[in-house]
């Protein structure tokens, strides 16, 4: 019997001890490093910051025992990364707290196959404090409203009192929704009636012996460890000179979640991964929470599923103090693309889904989408007549077939100029602009350069080479990219903008072309018949029939107006929006490429941060542009990692990161000025 407990519970109960007090290390020591003040700019400005102990978190660090509070306080402390010993007993009150959280979700789990009855109530007795307390306190509920309010500073309202187990540096928030019956909480997330099997995978994990193995000493975190770049400490603003003034500071992460229908219409992707970690239901918490720990302002979310999305996601960022938007993708594509605002932080000035199907357009017959909003940043109190220009975040998710670059330029055309429309100022000048997403192309691809370079000169070029994920050179029947790459009935102009919005009309000199009217052939204006209309037998007396194929709609339909002949420039494309990119796709240290997924387990960078920099006169190398930072300024961001550690960890998604993508996460200040 005693052979049994020891075996079949404590080992791993230990296991699961040493992976949950890993987790608290990580996620303590990352916080710290994310959060710690940031260096002052050139050691003159001061950056605003509500991290600098904002009024929520003092109050929580309040409600936290007084060392803990310190623990958080101290941008110093670095802690001991855990590589615990398995000798129980005084780990086990050491940090009794984490554990029993953990182990009191064993009594309420109804699904703990590898576990009796009777083991549960040995365990229990084992347990230093009466279990139903943690359980209690685990799953204790918000009231019971079926919509969950935004209560005061909402990011917080759910926190309960300092008997929580809240894990020091984390996130502080214990967020629940009555209805899932999920609770937030720290590192581990758990159902009422059903172990999450965040817990019991982690470990049981390294035992499973189809998966890589990698020393089971070396824990997820430490092999998956990404650090915090400060990146303040080098910005030099000479001509701001001393008095330069404060910034506003936000965090935006970008993050390819991962659809759960895409994985189960795609299982072959999958095949390296445990069933148990491709459930929704341990990936959601897990994908919660990093994204609680991180805890960025600005949230764009990728391959977002439409009913996980109005059912948990929404409901939860609410809580967390997000206000979100979503656009889901056209056609029978369940998921799509949010974006998720802190209300304390920012204002919505609008908001503009993009929808890159345009029905008779061949170059533009996919359902993907991206989304464009201008958000106001609200400065706090007492600090005068200030203000920040508005900022406009955009997000997108392109086309992935490697093959079709063709598409994947006219959908980012399509962004830019919707980008063009929302940020450009009265003056003519654009807003700061952050472009985030998964853009299906590799860093230094023609696509990725055309963002960055504001220019392309795509004649003649393979459709495949466009995006870099896979060369087809090999191929005999390569598609070209047509010239020009699209119609001018889009009413896009080659420079990425709007027609109406970059020529003023001149109504005397309209010209439309032939391709342009045809389009009108079967619209419904064409197809009724005027009252007035005189009737001549066999002319005037049918309707137009509309072949099937036929689309119902204009092919124009975000642009209800468009200036119908217009100049283009064949072979080239531009866009005037001053685009870098807040990651070097390279890490020095390793003298390897970054990596932000692994598509059957070959590691790339698709995903990117895109930012409004100011372009260097004269940094014009072979048409790749150089800049540095203006209104924004990049003040850190979350390393990403590269290909053979992801290998170390049998790649993505693995027990610990829930998508097959890496979250991407970079701090900015925007310059304030008098109002
Ligand atoms: O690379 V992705 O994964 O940005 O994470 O975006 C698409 C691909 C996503 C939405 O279409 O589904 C994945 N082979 C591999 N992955 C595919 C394929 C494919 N043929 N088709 C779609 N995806």
């Amino acid at each position: 019997m005693i052979g049994t407990v020891l075996c079949y519970l404590l080992l791993p109960a230990a296991r699961l001890f040493r992976a949950l007090r890993d987790a608290f290390f990580t996620c303590r020591k990352n916080v710290l490093q994310a959060k710690s003040p940031t260096t002052p700019v050139g050691g003159t400005s001061s950056v605003l910051s509500r991290r600098q102990v904002p009024e929520e978190q003092e109050a929580l660090l309040q409600q936290l025992p007084e060392e803990e509070a310190g623990r958080l306080h101290s941008s110093e402390s670095t802690p001991t990364v855990g590589r615990v010993s398995v000798t129980l007993p005084s780990d086990w009150r050491e940090d009794s707290d984490l554990l029993m959280t953990s182990l009191s979700n064993l009594n309420v789990a109804s699904e703990v196959t590898w576990c009796s009855d009777q083991q549960i109530d040995e365990l229990r007795t084992l347990m230093p404090v009466e279990p139903k307390e943690h359980a209690a306190i685990t799953l204790a509920k918000l009231p019971e409203e079926e919509s969950v309010a935004v209560v005061g500073s909402a990011a917080w309202a759910a926190v309960r009192t300092q008997t929580d187990h809240q894990i020091s540096g984390c996130a502080p928030s214990a967020l629940e929704r009555k209805e899932e019956n999920t609770t937030v909480l720290g590192w581990s997330l758990v159902h009422d009636t059903e172990i999450v099997p965040m817990e019991t995978t982690a470990w049981s994990f390294y035992d499973t012996a189809h998966f890589q193995s990698f020393p089971a000493e070396t824990p997820y975190h430490e092999i998956l460890w990404r650090d915090w770049e400060d990146l303040s400490s080098q910005l030099v603003v000479p001509e701001l000179g001393s008095d330069n003034g404060p910034l506003f500071e936000f965090r935006v992460m970008s993050y390819n979640i991962l659809a759960q229908d895409l994985v189960e219409q795609s299982p072959d992707l999958y095949q390296h991964c445990h069933p148990d970690i491709l459930d929704w239901s341990y990936r959601l918490p897990n994908l919660l929470q990093e994204i609680q720990h991180w805890d960025p302002d600005v949230l764009c979310l990728q391959e977002v599923q439409e009913n996980h999305y109005w059912e948990q996601l929404e409901p939860t960022f609410r809580m967390m103090g997000f206000v979100s938007v979503y656009k889901r993708r056209t056609g029978k594509k369940t998921d799509g693309c949010a974006v998720c605002y802190k209300h304390s932080r920012f204002q919505l000035i609008s908001a503009s889904p993009v929808e890159y199907f345009r029905p008779g357009l061949d170059i533009l017959n996919r359902d993907n989408v991206g989304l464009v909003l201008l958000l106001q940043p609200l400065l706090p109190e007492g600090i005068g007549q200030k203000a920040t220009r508005p900022l406009c975040v955009a997000n997108t998710h392109v086309l992935y077939n490697p093959r079709r670059g063709d598409i994947k330029l006219a959908q980012m055309a399509l962004l830019l100029a919707e980008i063009d429309k929302v940020a450009k100022t009265v003056e003519g000048n654009y807003c700061p602009v952050i472009l985030c997403g998964d853009l299906n192309a590799v860093p230094d691809s023609p696509l990725y350069k055309f963002i960055r370079n504001g220019q392309l000169f795509y004649h003649g070029m393979p459709a495949w080479k466009v995006s870099g994920q896979e060369d087809f050179s090999h191929q005999q029947h390569q598609r070209k990219l047509p010239t020009p790459l699209w119609h001018s009935c889009l009413g896009i102009t080659d420079n990425c903008q709007y027609v109406t919005l970059c020529q003023p009309k001149k109504s005397d000199r309209r010209k439309y072309s032939r391709d342009f009217l045809m389009q009108f052939r079967f619209c419904d204006a064409a197809c009724e018949r005027p009252a007035h209309l005189i009737l001549l037998e066999g002319v005037t007396d049918v309707k137009p029939d509309r072949p099937a194929h036929w689309p119902k709609h204009l092919a124009v339909v975000n642009n209800p107006d468009p200036e119908l002949f217009f100049p283009r420039s064949p072979g080239v494309i531009q866009h005037g929006l001053n685009l870098t990119s807040a990651y070097s796709h390279f890490l020095p240290q390793k003298g390897r490429p970054e990596v932000t997924t692994m598509p059957m387990g070959l590691g790339a960078t698709v995903d990117y941060i895109f930012y409004s920099a100011e372009p260097i006169e004269n940094g014009n190398k072979g048409g790749r542009r150089f800049y540095k930072d203006g209104t924004l300024k990049l003040l850190g961001r979350l390393s990403l990692l590269s290909e053979d550690v992801l290998w170390l960890a049998n790649g993505l998604p693995n027990p610990f990161c829930s998508s097959d993508h890496l979250c991407l996460l970079a701090s900015f200040g925007l310059e304030i000025s008098s109002a």
